[in-house]
């Protein structure tokens, strides 16, 4: 049985920080990636609402911390992209401490999404962030975004590429195939949203 209608998402607030997030109940899953990797793309079509989360063509556009009410109790999270490379050093420092603070403070997080595109998974800062959340046992549903883009051969490829550089922990992650464009992946995005709710409300 659905649980959760992904519909009646609607617009909650954004913050620059989670230190200024005021509701401390409920379960929150949160999509992380870096910029452009389709995390906007992901929540739009989960919720089936074309611009619920801005998406832009300019990547970097996502620079607060936007939560999205599903459920009285149940939030998505969609934080700001990291290594867009017009961002000046500075400004990606500060992004990194937005994500990283929101990762380790949030008292709601019960689940990441983390999404990469399937043309360039694993970069070194995924893998920081990676390592991050398996330290607080937050468990991570990895997306391999824009799979639309590569031929079918090709996406098995890089599945089992990532499949296997993470085969240690593979009873933290799970692995799927994703794009918001052909909806591919999105019943399985929300089994695992669901169970997540399930298993802490
Ligand atoms: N072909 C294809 N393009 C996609 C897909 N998902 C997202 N895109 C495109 O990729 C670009 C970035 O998508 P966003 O959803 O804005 O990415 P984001 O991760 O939210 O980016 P930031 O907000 O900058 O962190 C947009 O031009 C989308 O149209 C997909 O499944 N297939
Ligand atoms: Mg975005």
């Amino acid at each position: 049985m659905n649980i959760l209608n992904y519909k009646k998402t609607f617009f909650l607030k954004s913050v620059p920080n989670i230190f200024d997030m005021t509701i401390k109940n409920g379960i929150e899953v949160a999509f992380v990636g870096y910029s452009n990797s389709g995390k906007s793309s992901a929540i739009n079509a989960l919720t089936h609402k074309k611009k619920l989360a801005r998406f832009s063509k300019v990547p970097g556009c996502t620079k607060l911390i936007n939560f999205f009410q599903v459920a009285s109790d149940f939030r998505l999270v969609d934080l700001p992209g990291y290594g867009y490379a017009q961002v000046s050093m500075s400004k990606k420092i500060y992004l990194k401490n937005v994500i990283y603070s929101y990762l380790k403070h949030s008292e709601c997080l019960k689940g990441l999404v983390f999404l990469m595109d399937i043309r360039h998974p694993l970069k070194v800062f995924d893998l920081n962030i990676i390592d991050l959340a398996i330290n607080n046992e937050i468990p991570i549903l990895l997306l391999l975004t824009k799979c639309d883009k590569l031929t079918v051969s090709d996406q098995k490829i890089q599945f089992n590429k990532v499949y296997k550089e993470l085969k240690y922990f593979l009873n933290k992650i799970h692995i799927h195939l994703f794009s918001s464009l052909k909806k591919v992946g999105i019943t399985e995005l929300k089994k695992q949203l669901n169970l997540w709710y399930k298993k802490y409300r």
